[in-house]
């Protein structure tokens, strides 16, 4: 497939690290929250086993903050959100479906607790910053809502620990996962959270001072030289095989909460007040038609730039495949399907077509491992 060079402009926003990553050997972007996002380092296979060995340093910036303030935030926050937030605790970190009246989904943000009327909303790929504004003005609320300039930087991989304590001390080692507290960098405090898009472990530096932020970028790269530290980002065969699901990938504001795998984060049994709750009720109650499924396919190789539909042995669509890598791991491809009832078991067979060839696939259960 040919590859294309991507067009900068303003609308295009680069990050603070932009030009750090790009004398760091970035070979591929992608665009999340109108703002890059580097995509590979050259092998995305090689970056993968690093990732899982040593420890890397990632330029999320695009993971975007809505920050929402005021008397009425925090009502504002849990009428976006189907998981209950009443017990919430300031210094906490919560995955949290974002729901609109048709229970549909519009985002899976991490949400930061940072005081009891200061909330950052860490975005996936949706301008969720339009929909708090919409609703705040319909229902009158006292909030202040903007776009802080806050640019992640992730630390991941099982040796993230070892470079974290190097540079903050024992005490960040401590923290517990999707917790987060305030590091001396020299001088400057850093909101640092155990967190991030991987399995293999990690932090999430929240970089609201831009220059300190690019010293301590630069400097986990002096003090990571022991630990092998690369540059790295979010890596499609690690999420994958994880399970760590991609908004405007696996899923979309077509599929509701309970399609995608998302039960334990909707809460219909207690009082709170938020948009879809009877939708989701009635969508409980009634059954999934659908849900979200691992597929191994019968190849070493593939590379999606939309659905491909799924079909059985007797020619009726199934599904339809969203996210899908080779995985050296299983040693074929894998990806990440929304399968319709009856077929969504583990071991239901099926194929689909690519490039002209028809491949073998068996469904399966997420996450893979
Ligand atoms: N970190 C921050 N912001 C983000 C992401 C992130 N915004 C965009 C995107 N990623 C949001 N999506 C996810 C998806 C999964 C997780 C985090 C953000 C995640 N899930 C854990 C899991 O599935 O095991 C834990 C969920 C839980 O609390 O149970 O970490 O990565 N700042």
């Amino acid at each position: 497939m040919k590859n294309y060079s991507i067009a900068k402009s303003r609308r295009l926003r680069s990050t603070p690290y932009t030009s750090r990553i790009e004398k760091q050997g970035v070979t591929a972007y992608t665009v999340y929250n109108h703002m890059l996002l580097p995509a590979a380092f050259g092998s995305i296979e090689d970056s993968y086993h690093h990732l899982k060995k040593d420890v890397q340093v990632w330029d999320v910036a695009a993971e975007r903050q809505v920050e929402i303030s005021g008397k009425d935030s925090a009502k504002l926050v849990q009428l976006m959100t189907c998981r209950d937030l009443s017990k919430s605790k300031i210094g906490r970190c919560y995955y949290c479906p974002i729901i609109d009246d048709n229970g549909n989904l519009i985002n899976d943000p991490v949400i930061l607790k940072l005081a009891e009327n200061k909330w950052w909303i860490s975005i996936a790929d949706s301008d969720v910053i339009f929909f708090a504004k919409g609703l705040a003005t319909g229902k009158k609320f006292d909030v202040k809502i903007f776009e802080p300039n806050v640019d992640i930087i992730a630390i991941q991989g099982p040796k993230s620990f070892s470079l974290m304590e190097k540079i903050f001390g024992k005490k960040i080692t401590e923290l517990k996962f999707f917790g987060f507290d305030y590091f001396d960098f020299k001088g400057t405090k850093h909101l640092i959270a155990r967190s991030g898009w991987s399995k293999q472990g990690g932090f999430e530096v929240y970089v609201e001072n831009t220059k300190s932020g690019q010293d301590l970028y630069d400097h986990f790269f002096e003090i990571g030289l022991e630990f092998n530290v690369k540059p790295g980002c979010p890596n499609l065969i690690e999420r994958i095989e994880s399970g760590l699901l991609s908004y405007g990938n696996d899923f979309d504001n077509h599929d509701n909460p309970f399609e995608c795998g998302f039960e334990k984060y909707v809460n219909l049994e207690s009082d709170i007040v938020f948009l879809g709750k009877e939708k989701l009720k009635k969508i409980k109650s009634e059954g999934i038609k659908r849900k979200l499924m691992g597929v191994q396919i019968e190849t070493k190789e593939i590379s999606l730039t939309g659905s491909v539909n799924i079909m059985n042995i007797d020619g009726n669509l199934i599904g339809d495949l969203r996210s899908a890598c080779y995985s050296p791991h299983f040693k074929k491809v894998i990806g990440i399907a929304m399968i319709k009832e009856p077929f969504c078991k583990s071991s239901e067979t099926g194929k689909l077509e690519i490039e002209g060839k028809s491949l073998a696939l068996k469904v399966c259960e997420l996450p893979f491992i």
